[in-house]
C-alpha cells in the first residue's frame, strides 16, 4: 500500500462507538485472522494481535473491529470484539452443523462467478447466506473478456432476482467503474466464490497495483487455492476490499427469511396460496405449484428453494439438538453440585 490508511479508510464511521475518551484502549480492524494470532491496522500502523484472554468471544475474524491495548512494540492485545453490524456465515464444511463466520462488518458481498462456468445453484446458495448476514449481495460476473461472454452470462440473471449484477473483466478493465460506483469511501466489499474465479485479480485491478498474489497465467494447478487466508485491503478513496480463499462448496447458514429474500418471486407467489403454511408440495390451490407447472424457470427455482429449505431445516434441528444437549449437561452439573452440597450439610439449601 502506498500510504497509511486512516481509520476512516479502514471503514470506521463516526456513528460507531469505540473506547471512551481517556481510555488506554484504541480501536483496530482485523486485516487477517488467526488461528491464535491476528493482524490488524489501527489507522496509524499495522499491528500483530494476540487475544488478551482465552475466553475472548466471539473469535475475531477478518473485518472485525476490536479494542486493543499495548503498542510499545508491534505486538498488541485484543481486549474485546466490538458489536458486529453484519456477519457472513456458512455451515462448516465436513460435519456441516457448526456455524463458521467468514467475515464481519461487511456492507456488500460480491458473489463472484466466472462467465464461462457460472453455477446457478451455487449463486442461489451464496445469495441465501448473504441475505442472512446483514450485508447486501451483488453478483459479480468475472472474466467477461472471454469470447461469447454476453450469451454465456444471460442465464445468470434468472437467479439474481432483485440483486445487482455487475459484469467485469480484470483483463480489460471493463465494468470496474460500475464496481467503483457501488463502492465508496469506507464501504467494505467482501468477495466470495470458488477458487480461480479471479477474486484476487479483481482486487488488484481495482487497486491499480499488485496488492495480492494471484494464480499465475501459466499455472497448471487447476483447482489449486492461491489465496489461503482472508485479507482486508483498504483502498483509500475506493473502498475496503475483503478477499477470501476460494471455497469448494458453500453451505449457507441462514433462516427462512433469508431464503425468502433469495427467492423473492417464490415468496411472492406463496402469498397467494390458499394456506398460509403451504409447503408447496401437494396442497390444493397452491399458487407456487400452479406457476411451476406452467413455467420451467419457476419449476427449477422451486426445486432449488425446496432443497435449500430442507438443508436449512436440517441445520436448525441439529443446532436445536446441540443446544438441548448442552442445556441437559448444564442441568446435570447443577443437580450434581446440589446433591454434593446436600450430602455434606443436609441443612443447607
Ligand atoms: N481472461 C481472464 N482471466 C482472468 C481474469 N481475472 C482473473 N483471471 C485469471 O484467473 C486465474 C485465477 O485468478 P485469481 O485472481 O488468482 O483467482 P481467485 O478467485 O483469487 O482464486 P483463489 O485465490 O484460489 O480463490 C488467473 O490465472 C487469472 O489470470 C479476467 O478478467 N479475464
Ligand atoms: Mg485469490
Ligand atoms: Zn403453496
Amino acid at each position: 500500500m502506498s500510504h497509511t490508511p486512516s481509520l476512516h479508510d479502514l471503514g470506521w464511521r463516526p456513528d460507531m462507538a469505540g473506547p471512551p475518551d481517556g481510555s488506554h484502549l484504541r480501536v483496530a480492524r482485523i486485516t487477517q485472522q488467526g488461528p491464535g494470532i491476528w493482524h490488524g491496522h489501527d489507522g496509524a500502523t499495522e499491528v500483530v494481535l494476540h487475544a488478551r484472554s482465552r475466553s475472548l468471544e466471539p473469535t475475531p475474524v477478518t473485518g472485525d473491529w476490536v479494542t486493543i491495548s499495548g503498542g510499545d512494540g508491534p505486538v498488541c492485545f485484543i481486549e474485546a470484539v466490538l458489536p458486529r453490524r453484519s456477519e457472513l456465515a456458512r455451515a462448516e464444511a465436513g460435519g456441516r452443523s457448526e456455524r463458521q463466520v467468514i467475515a464481519a462488518n461487511v456492507d456488500l458481498v460480491g458473489i463472484c462467478t466466472p462467465v464461462d462456468d457460472a453455477n446457478s445453484r451455487r449463486i442461489e446458495r451464496e445469495l441465501t447466506a448473504v441475505w442472512a448476514s446483514g450485508a447486501t449481495p451483488i453478483v459479480i460476473i468475472t472474466k467477461c473478456d472471454i469470447d461469447g461472454a454476453d450469451g454465456l452470462a444471460a442465464h445468470i440473471d434468472a437467479v439474481c432476482v432483485g440483486v445487482d449484477v455487475v459484469r467485469v473483466s480484470s483483463a480489460t478493465g471493463a465494468g470496474l467503474d460500475r464496481l467503483r460506483a457501488v463502492l465508496g469511501d469506507g464501504i467494505t466489499l467482501a468477495l466470495i466464490g470458488p477458487s480461480g474465479v479471479g477474486k484476487s485479480t479483481l482486487v488488484n485491478a481495482l487497486a491499480g497495483e499488485e496488492v495480492l498474489m494471484t494464480q499465475g497465467i501459466r499455472s497448471d494447478g487447476r483447482g489449486r487455492h492461491t489465496t489461503t487466508s482472508r485479507y482486508l485491503i483498504p483502498l483509500p478513496g475506493i473502498g475496503v476490499l475483503l478477499d477470501t480463499p476460494g471455497m469448494r462448496e458453500f453451505a449457507p447458514w441462514a433462516d427462512d427469511a433469508a431464503l425468502g429474500e433469495a427467492f423473492p418471486e417464490i415468496d411472492a407467489l406463496a402469498q397467494r396460496c390458499r394456506f398460509s403454511d403451504c409447503t408447496h408440495e401437494h396442497e390444493p390451490d397452491c399458487a407456487v405449484l400452479a406457476a411451476a407447472a406452467e413455467d420451467e424457470q419457476v419449476s427449477a427455482r422451486l426445486s432449488s428453494w425446496r432443497s435449500l429449505q430442507r438443508e436449512l431445516a436440517w441445520l436448525a434441528r441439529r443446532r436445536d439438538a446441540r443446544l438441548m444437549s448442552e442445556e441437559r449437561k448444564r442441568w446435570a452439573a447443577i443437580i450434581k453440585e446440589g446433591k454434593g452440597r446436600t450430602r455434606q450439610d443436609p441443612r443447607r439449601r
